[in-house]
This record gives structure tokens, C-alpha cells and sequence, in this order.
């Protein structure tokens, strides 16, 4: 293994406790990661000795607290790669983004008859943005397909984006299938046909390195929380160009020039897009959690996801009755498995994997339209980040037969 797990683990208090009179083993990453103590830390420490209103005050607690926004600010341009930190947008989190997007280039860019492309395996926070946009102008929506694997069809993809698509909007990292999208290839395809990108990273920026000029993203939307952030804080990226044009979407204090009567001008870049006082304590512990993911290093954390679902897949393929969803290996594989066990709810299987201490998320997922292409109401899902251990997976695993075992015969004994 890469990375030392069992050590890291002791930075993240949380996990240090009985759920059910068992030890928990949280595998419920996908939905919101556990936070280190550096970053629980650095969110006392902004309260306790500097916390301020940005970028009004003059007194020496207003100029510490706007430095150290702005310095999360450079800490999250330096960990997606960005050009400028005129790109980095601090917003509630992905869904927030997506929705700026669609709302501020989606209305100025977008007219009827125009098609905006997304697949089958989206978020909910990447499909109702854009259909919301296509009703607004008569514009059509359409959806690339799966291959039967579980992967994207970049044929069919190929296909679907034409000269008449404007928006392409893809998940680099689906929440349920686990897989990962060829990002960097569906930019190429896509502004060849003159469409813009843009990435829904929320899977995949707190697991493996992201380079959002490598990929050509034109924006990537993330959430801090999946990150070991806090809640309430993310990141949109664009292309300075694309911002430059846009307009707000909200209004008011901080992100103005001046204001007149009738009219009012409006900051620069990024601050024009940053109405109210912003999150600032979850933007500056944002920066507290960039810091401790960079010290581990995004490329190991990777490879250590990639080693321990390497680890846990053959064992739940081995599992009778146990259907897994997806891929089924581990190329181009997150942390994610979804997976349903025959004859059983998946809301059932959750709740008896918590008896046993396992916390897993069962139901749609906020992917509906990708569960009903997979003609599923609900799965459960598990989903490893880099303080899982391959102790976690076997307690996964025994939890699973043991909930087989009692729902055949009776009784719920983990052997
Ligand atoms: N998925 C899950 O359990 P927010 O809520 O804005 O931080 O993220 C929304 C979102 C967008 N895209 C993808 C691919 C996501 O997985 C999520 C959040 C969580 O799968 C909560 S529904």
C-alpha cells in the first residue's frame, strides 16, 4: 500500500468512536468526507483570534482575516492548477456552481433551438440546472449513453455533440458507478464543435490530481466538503476570458464599483461574482484542508483508493446474490461501489450494516435518471477515502454476509 492509512487515521477524531457497539467504519465518503484535526483547528483559530468582515475594515482584524481569504484563494488556484486567481470562485459548493453557470453564460449564450449536452450518469445538480436552462430558451437537452460497463460512450458522445450544441456539462467522477470520464478527450471533441466544458468535479477533485488546463475545463464546480472542508464552501473555476463576460448572478454589498441611482458598476474579477459577505471562515479552513491533502499528495492519495477497491471488489463480487453496479475492475475506478443484495432493500441492508458500525448511503443517490437507465429504484453504496483501511473493507464485507446470513436464517452474528 502507498500510504500509511492506519497512521493518517489518527488525524480525524470522528473516527474514533462505537456506532451500535461497534467500532465505526465510515464509507459514506461520497456523501461528505470526515475532517482532520489540522482543519478543525485552523476553523477555531479564525474565530477565536481573527475573524473580521473582508475587504471593508481597515483595523488590524479586517486586514488578517481578508489576507487569509485571500490566501485559501491562491491555495485553491495552486490545487486544481488554475491560470489566475481572477478564476477561482469561492460559492456555497458544486451545486452552486453548476447553477451560476447555467444561469449567468447558460442565459447570455444559450437560444432556442440549442442543444445542451450532459450524460446519463449526472448529479441532480447537473441535470435540473440545464434543464431548467433549456426550458428558458427553448433549447434541447440531450444525454450521452453508457456502454453496458458502466463507462461513457464517447462514440455516442461523439455523436451528440454537433455544431448545434453549446453547452457540454460532465461529471469527471460519477457518485454511484464510481467511474472516471476521459475529461481531457471530451474537451477536444467538444470545442472542435465550438461548445464549452464544463466539469462537475465534486467526486473527483478530493481524490486525485486535478489540472484544469491540462483538461481544458472551461469551469469546474467543487464542493469543500467532500474534501475534508467544511460544509457551505466550494469552488468554481472559469476561464477568465468566459468570466470576464458574464454577469453576476447575485447582487449587493462588496461586489460593486459604485453604485448609482439607477445603475451601478461592478468589481473585478473574482470579487464581481461574490455578492454579501462571503463564507469566509469555511473559504480559510478550505485552505487548511488544501493543505493537509497536499502534504499527503493528491497522486498517492489516488493510487491508495485505487489499491484498497482493488482490494474489496473481487470480495464483493464473490458475495452470492451480490450485484455490483459499474465497472468491475478497477481502471478508471474511484472509491465508489454501488452494489444491491438480492432479495433485500437496499434501505434495509444500510440499516443492518450500521448495526454492525458500517456506514453506507442507500437509496437514489440525487441520480435518478441514472438509476431508472439502470432500471434500479435504489442501491447501496459504499465509498472509500484515503483513511479507509482494508480492515474497513473486510468489516464491509463480514457486515454484508453477516445481513445475508440474518435475513436468511435469523440471526445477525458477523463471522
Ligand atoms: N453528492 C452524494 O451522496 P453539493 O451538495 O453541492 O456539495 O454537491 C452536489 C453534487 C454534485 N455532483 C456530484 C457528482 C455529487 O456527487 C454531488 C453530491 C452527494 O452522492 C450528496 S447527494
Amino acid at each position: 500500500m502507498t500510504l500509511d492509512a492506519a497512521k493518517i487515521r489518527k488525524d480525524f477524531p470522528i473516527l474514533f468512536q462505537e456506532v451500535n457497539d461497534e467500532p465505526l467504519v465510515y464509507l459514506d465518503n461520497a456523501a461528505t468526507s470526515q475532517k482532520p484535526a489540522a482543519v478543525l483547528d485552523a476553523l477555531r483559530h479564525y474565530y477565536e483570534t481573527d475573524n473580521a468582515n473582508v475587504h471593508r475594515g481597515v483595523h488590524t482584524l479586517a486586514e488578517r482575516a481578508t489576507a487569509d481569504y485571500e490566501a485559501a484563494r491562491e491555495k485553491l488556484r495552486g490545487f486544481i492548477q488554475a491560470r489566475s486567481t481572477k478564476e477561482i470562485l469561492f460559492t456555497r459548493g458544486t451545486t452552486t456552481g453548476l447553477n451560476w453557470v447555467a444561469r449567468s453564460y447558460g442565459d447570455a449564450n444559450v437560444n432556442e433551438g440549442d442543444e445542451i449536452v450532459i450524460s446519463y450518469m449526472e448529479h441532480h445538480s447537473n441535470v435540473i440546472p440545464w434543464q431548467q436552462l433549456a426550458k428558458r430558451k427553448k433549447a434541447i437537452l440531450k444525454y450521452i449513453e453508457l456502454t453496458p460497463e458502466g463507462f461513457l460512450d464517447v462514440e455516442d458522445a461523439k455523436k451528440k455533440i454537433t455544431a448545434k450544441t453549446k453547452i457540454v456539462s460532465l461529471t469527471q467522477a460519477s457518485n454511484v458507478l464510481g467511474v472516471v470520464n476521459p475529461i481531457r478527450e471530451v474537451a477536444k471533441f467538444s470545442h472542435a464543435a465550438g461548445a464549452i466544458l464544463v466539469v462537475d468535479g465534486e467526486q473527483s477533485a478530493p481524490h486525485m490530481p486535478i489540472d484544469v488546463q491540462t483538461m481544458d475545463a472551461d469551469f469546474f464546480a467543487f464542493s469543500g466538503h467532500k474534501m475534508c472542508g467544511p460544509t457551505g464552501i466550494g469552488v468554481l473555476y472559469g476561464k477568465q476570458s468566459l468570466l470576464e463576460e458574464m454577469e453576476p448572478i447575485e447582487f449587493g454589498g462588496e461586489m460593486i464599483d459604485f453604485v448609482h441611482l439607477q445603475d451601478s458598476t461592478w468589481k473585478e474579477l473574482p470579487w464581481k461574482f461574490e455578492a454579501g459577505t462571503p463564507n469566509i471562515a469555511g473559504a480559510i479552513t478550505l485552505g487548511a484542508a488544501v493543505d493537509y491533502l497536499t502534504a499527503i499528495g493528491l497522486e498517492e492519495i489516488h493510487q491508495y483508493e485505487t489499491e484498497l477497491v482493488s482490494y474489496v471488489l473481487p470480495k464483493l463480487q464473490a458475495i452470492e446474490g451480490l450485484t455490483v453496479y459499474g465497472p468491475q475492475e478497477t481502471k478508471q475506478h474511484t472509491g465508489v461501489i454501488s452494489f444491491n443484495l438480492a432479495g433485500l432493500h437496499p434501505h434495509d441492508l444500510a440499516t443492518a450494516l450500521d448495526m454492525e458500525g458500517v456506514a453506507v448511503r442507500a437509496g437514489h443517490h440525487c441520480a435518478q435518471p441514472l438509476l431508472t437507465y439502470l432500471g434500479l429504484s435504489a442501491a447501496c453504496r459504499a465509498s472509500f477515502y484515503f483513511y479507509n483501511t482494508k480492515d474497513d473493507a473486510d468489516r464491509l464485507v463480514a457486515a454484508i454476509l453477516a445481513a445475508k446470513e440474518f435475513f436468511q436464517h435469523g440471526s445477525l452474528e458477523v463471522r
